[in-house]
């Protein structure tokens, strides 16, 4: 029988684990499947770990997620077709969940189709070899729990490890006698720790944005941004300010490019994460930085060189789980026989295609139509349940404005949803003063 290994039970390895269960469920005879997970439960980066550093096993902490962190985009955006938050949750929900609400409404999928037989947990992949003579991968693993090592042949493997695990660290002049706390943003956890000090942020993305205005809700002195490319640009309240890069620390004082300095108390590096996958081989490792379409990978997802060997999740991102899930359906029915891959030749030119395309992208809403069409191409070949996503991308656009128009109270807005069209309903509290970020409390009708 065909063997599948899934490498990470994260969002976009349990979106592959539900397109083989669905299609099973159709009457599909589908292979055989393994899915291995270093931590102890499914959710990936939404599986929120207090730790740092390394775990109980010795193993590099896979989680970057922090305590408080809300949804930075519309859920709207990223709602699954197969299953819609409000058969999850029995009604309407706002638009900008926590943490703890997406998890739930992640593992409530996967729960209900009744996979979690297929996954071995506390268990890590530690080498993926392939045999040409007999077209099969090698996988070695490690059951942490039971200390003790596998190995197993597969006929295809999808690897779907994450790409915002692994902190990518520069290090700048004196911050070795810095008098207070440097992190990356992979170690943070708890804005409290930040209340009431002058902060500086490295970065220009996601993170210093999410993470700066995190710290100054649980009340942060100021927050100083340093970018080396170009400044966010918000309409920053009176106690942010963005700086050009750093040039070095002196004390406490933090010196910028533009001969301006300021005198911070403690330092976080939201310098983005490496792609890294310390158990591939070098011919079937992908080398890539944070963009929209890696090189190496056909449709995004099937190793060139042994489309075999496939990818979930690399792309950044501002579709999340239905491109997951476009992508799980189509490696899916690739394994299925349902869809046949060109030739390399043709292959090399579609990589060429779109990676040129991308190249050409100017800003925010050109990378949304971009990704947007990603997602449209695969959706068109499988049977993944109808996702409008010229409707999304309308909803991304009204994100961005959002944001532009209120960084503090964009999460208050509510939008309707892509799959039932029901308006979700606004927050019983205002982003700005929810500071209790639990389940029970976000789903309650009042505070
Ligand atoms: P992950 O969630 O990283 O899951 C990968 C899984 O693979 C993990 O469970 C890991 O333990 C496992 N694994 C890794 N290596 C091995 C190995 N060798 N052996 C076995 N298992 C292994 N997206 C949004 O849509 N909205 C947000 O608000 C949002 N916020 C974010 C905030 C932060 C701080 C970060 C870092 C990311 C955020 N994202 C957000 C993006 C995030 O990448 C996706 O939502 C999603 O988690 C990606 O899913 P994934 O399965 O590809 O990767
Ligand atoms: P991103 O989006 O990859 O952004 C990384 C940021 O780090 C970006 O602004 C980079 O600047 C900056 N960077 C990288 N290296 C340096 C150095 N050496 N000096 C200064 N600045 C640097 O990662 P994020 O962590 O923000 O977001 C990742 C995910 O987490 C995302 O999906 C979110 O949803 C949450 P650049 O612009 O390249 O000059």
């Amino acid at each position: 029988m065909t063997r599948v290994a899934i490498i990470g039970a994260g969002p976009s390895g349990l979106a592959a684990l539900r397109a083989c269960e669905s299609a099973r469920l159709g009457g599909t005879e589908i292979p055989e499947l393994v899915c291995f997970e270093r931590q102890a439960d499914w959710g990936g980066l939404w599986n929120y770990t207090w730790r740092t550093g390394l775990d109980e096993f010795g193993e590099a902490v896979h989680g970057s997620m922090y305590r408080y962190l809300w949804s930075n985009g519309p859920k709207e955006c990223l709602e699954f077709a197969d299953y819609t938050f409000e058969e999850h949750f029995g009604r309407a929900i706002p638009s900008y969940p926590p943490r703890a609400v997406l998890n739930d409404y992640i593992a409530g999928r996967v729960e209900r189709s009744g996979v979690r037989r297929y996954v071995r947990f506390n268990t890590v992949v530690r080498w993926v070899d392939y045999d040409a003579r007999n077209r099969q991968f090698k996988i070695r693993s490690k059951d942490l729990a039971n200390d003790t090592y596998s190995e197993e042949v597969f006929d295809y493997v999808i690897n779907a490890n994450g790409h915002f695990s692994v902190p990518n660290v520069p290090t700048f002049e004196g911050l070795d006698r810095f008098p207070g706390r440097v992190l990356h943003a992979h170690d943070f956890r708890d804005a409290m720790e930040f209340a009431g000090k002058d902060l500086l942020i490295i970065g220009g993305s996601y993170s210093a944005e999410d993470i700066g205005t995190q710290c100054h809700k649980y009340g942060a002195k100021s927050v100083t941004f340093s970018y080396r490319t170009k400044p966010m640009g918000f309409a920053w309240p009176a106690s942010f300010t963005e700086r050009p890069l750093l040039t070095k620390v002196v004390g406490k004082n933090a010196h910028f490019s533009d001969g301006s300095s300021k005198e911070v108390d403690a330092i976080v590096l939201c310098t983005g994460y490496l792609h890294h996958y310390p158990y591939l081989p070098d011919e079937l490792r992908l080398k890539s930085n944070n963009r929209l379409y890696p090189l190496g990978l056909y449709k995004g997802i099937f190793w060139q060189d042994l489309p075999t060997f496939m990818y979930l999740g690399a792309q950044d991102q501002y579709y999340t789980f239905n491109m997951f899930d476009a992508q799980a359906w189509y490696a899916r029915d690739v394994i299925l026989g349902r869809i046949a891959l060109p030739d390399a030749a043709s292959r090399a030119a579609d990589i060429r295609t779109w990676r040129a395309n991308e190249e050409n992208v100017a800003d925010a809403f050109e990378a949304i139509d971009y990704q947007t069409e990603y997602c449209r191409d695969l959706l068109a070949s499988t049977d993944y349940p109808p996702l409008d996503v010229d409707h999304v991308a309308k909803l991304f656009k009204e994100w961005e404005h959002h944001k532009m128009a209120g960084i503090l109270t964009y999460r208050d807005r509510a939008y309707p949803s892509v799959i039932t069209g029901t308006q979700s309903p606004a927050h019983h509290t205002v982003w700005m003063e929810a500071l209790d970020d639990s389940l029970p409390t976000f789903l309650a009708t009042r505070p």
